[in-house]
Parts: structure tokens; C-alpha cells; sequence
């Protein structure tokens, strides 16, 4: 076994992605994780996850979901299968308030292409969709969902055809600086490496500690509606969708298979002590509130809940990522906080760790994503 060039801890969407990066560029890496990805403990299962441009949330994002749309296609190359799908997403908000103003800034500084809907082209559009008063509507085509755990299973088997080595169902308790190299103690042992990239989702709070970024722990829940109104299907061209409302951001994708419409609320979520948590599968208040939106704003879906879901979100103080190089610890790489939106980037993300860990250096523009910016 010897010293590993690399060691990535939790190998989720992040760090599978990391791991194949590694793999590919002829690192001698070893990923660890205390489930056996892909797993339903962290951040990265559900079945989709929403991929999209023209980023809301900051323009200075847009070059780094340009490299993760690269990597996803590659992915799907390598992997032999289908793991984007562009049903486009629509998004729904009030015209001056942060999505529609947000997606705005973006494509105009990045020129990406988009569609805008006045309130009653909404309805004429997508029928299935009853707009909160006084919004407006904004569609980007080259958007969808991925297939969130398949694209993990086809990081971490590639990964694993090139020599990378896997460790399932073993927790990282603790790493050490020594002598140029880290050392990290894992229930299984002590492993050896150059480097060190974290990525551990909502373990991230313990293990990051001494970034002293505060970081919070939410619990989200995900619901799958039975659904037999075709407007919501995405064979019936129903898109991804996200719409701010007056009481609360809530999100959904069409129906792809026999589950129904998944959907849940982005913003709220129940602060969680610890990432060991024990999942509270059922909060009647939170699905309550997710069936009022039905209510309002998809009046054809059912209120029948077919399946039921929770996971995390590891949020900053800011609801921007945390990633780049420790600011005191050579060789030391962390990713974290990814504050719910932040699957959609895991290839690029992968790529660009592999950079910092094997060139020592990133072209990839994440300055504004330092644990320093908080200093
Ligand atoms: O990343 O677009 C996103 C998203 C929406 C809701 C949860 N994540």
C-alpha cells in the first residue's frame, strides 16, 4: 500500500468526481467513505439533481458550470450512458426579485441563451402551472436534471478501472500534518498520503473544523406526487422548474417514471446538530407546506405521496461553496458548504481538485469561492 499520492475523503458527488479526475491524470489516489456510495446518508441521492446556466445565484459561477457541462459529457461518454437530461428549466419569481434579476445578470454577462414569459404567456405555455400573482418566467433549454446516484456509480467504477482505490463502509475520524505528508486515521486504520482533499458533505463541519468557516447542517424533504395529468410529465415537455412564491422557493422536475413529480422547498429546512443524523422521515408541517404550494400553483397534481425522502444540505454563512487550497495547511484541498445547489458542478469540481493537487495550480476562476473571503 505504501504512501498514496492522494487520499480523498467521501467519495458523494464531489469526490467521486475526484477521484476518476485523479484516477485519469495517473495519480496513485485512494477515496474513502463511511457508507458505500451511492448512498442516502448525505447529499447526493434522490434520483435527480437540477443542472443549469445561467446561474441566479452569481454570474461569476457560469465558467465553472461551462467546464462542469463539459464534464458531464465526457461522463456519459466514458460511462456508455444517458446521465443529462435537457428538459430545460423553467424558473418563476417576481421580475425585480433574485431568481429572475439574478438569471438575468448571468446571461447577459455570459450570453446565454434564454427565453422570457410574461404572467399569461405562463399559463398558455405550460398548462399545468398556475404562476404566483405579479411573476414572470424565465426558461434556459440547455438545462435539466441528472441522474444524481448514476452519475456517482459511473465516477466511482471508472475511477476504479483506472486504479484508483476504494474504500467503502470506512469512517475518517481524524487526519494529521506530518513531515511533508498527512497521516489519516480511519476505522480500518491509518492511511498515508502526499495530499489531502476533503469532501465530506455534511462531515465536513468536524473534519474542516480549523477553517473556521461556520457551516450549518439542514434537513430537506422530497416528495414524489402521483401524478396522472400529462402536463406534468416530461414527455409532455414539462420542464425542471423552480418558482420563488410569497411563501417560500420551491422546486420540482416532471414526471420520468412511475414514482410521480418530485418536489420540495429549497429554502427553510430544519437545522440538524450533527451529520450523524437519524433522518426524521416524516415532518407533516414541511409536507403540509410543500401540498399548499401544490395547491396554488400545480393544481393538477395529486396530494398522494408515493415515496418519501430526506437529505442534507452543509450550508455558509453566504450560500456560497467553500473550495480551493487550506490557507495554512500545504497540500491540504477542501470542498464544502455547498449550501444545496451544488451537485450540478461536481465534475468540474473533480477536475479542478485534480488540478490543484497534481499541477498545484487551477485556470478555473474559484477565487470567489476561498474559506478566505469570510476572514
Ligand atoms: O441546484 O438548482 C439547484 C437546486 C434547486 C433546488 C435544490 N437545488
Amino acid at each position: 500500500m505504501g504512501t498514496y499520492d492522494v487520499a480523498v475523503i467521501g467519495t458523494g458527488g464531489v469526490g467521486s468526481a475526484t477521484v476518476y479526475a485523479l484516477a485519469k491524470a495517473g495519480a496513485k489516489v485512494i477515496g474513502l467513505d463511511r457508507f458505500d456510495p451511492p448512498h442516502d446518508r448525505g447529499s447526493s441521492h434522490g434520483d435527480t439533481r437540477v443542472v443549469r446556466k445561467a446561474y441566479f445565484e452569481h454570474p461569476d459561477y457560469v465558467p465553472l458550470l461551462q467546464q462542469a457541462y463539459r464534464g458531464w459529457q465526457h461522463l456519459e461518454e466514458a460511462a456508455g450512458k444517458q446521465l443529462y437530461f435537457p428538459t430545460g428549466v423553467l424558473q418563476i419569481g417576481p421580475s425585480e426579485g433574485e431568481i429572475i434579476s439574478g438569471i438575468r445578470n448571468s446571461a447577459q454577462e455570459h450570453g446565454l441563451a434564454i427565453e422570457s414569459y410574461t404572467f399569461d404567456e405562463l399559463g398558455q405555455v405550460f398548462p399545468g402551472i398556475k404562476p404566483p400573482e405579479n411573476t414572470v418566467g424565465i426558461l434556459e433549454r440547455d438545462a435539466g436534471y441528472l441522474l444524481v446516484s448514476e452519475c456517482i456509480a459511473a465516477y466511482l467504477r471508472l475511477a476504479k478501472e483506472l486504479g484508483a482505490e476504494l474504500r467503502t463502509n470506512t469512517p475518517a475520524l481524524d487526519w494529521h500534518a506530518r513531515e511533508g505528508e498527512y497521516l489519516l486515521e480511519t476505522a480500518g486504520g491509518v492511511i498515508q498520503a502526499k495530499q489531502l482533499i476533503i469532501c465530506g458533505g455534511p462531515w465536513a463541519l468536524q473534519l474542516l473544523d480549523d477553517l473556521e468557516v461556520p457551516m450549518r447542517i439542514l434537513q430537506k424533504h422530497l416528495y414524489w406526487y402521483d401524478n396522472t395529468a400529462p402536463e406534468y410529465t416530461a414527455d409532455g415537455s414539462f420542464p425542471v422548474f423552480l418558482m420563488e412564491t410569497p411563501g417560500g422557493l420551491y422546486y420540482g422536475f416532471p414526471q420520468i417514471d412511475a414514482q410521480g413529480v418530485k418536489v420540495s422547498r429549497h429554502d427553510g429546512g430544519m437545522p440538524i446538530e450533527h451529520a450523524g443524523w437519524h433522518a426524521q422521515m416524516e415532518d407533516a408541517a414541511d409536507r403540509a407546506d410543500v401540498e399548499s404550494f401544490l395547491s396554488a400553483c400545480l393544481p393538477e397534481l395529486s396530494h398522494t405521496v408515493n415515496r418519501q425522502a430526506a437529505c442534507l444540505y452543509t450550508m455558509t454563512p453566504d450560500q456560497h461553496f467553500l473550495l480551493g487550497p487550506h490557507p495554512r495547511r500545504q497540500g491540504l484541498h477542501y470542498v464544502a458548504g455547498l449550501s444545496g445547489h451544488g451537485f450540478k458542478f461536481a465534475s468540474a469540481l473533480g477536475e479542478i481538485l485534480c488540478d490543484l493537487t497534481v499541477k498545484g495550480k487551477t485556470s478555473a476562476p474559484i477565487g470567489f469561492l476561498r474559506a478566505t473571503r469570510f476572514y
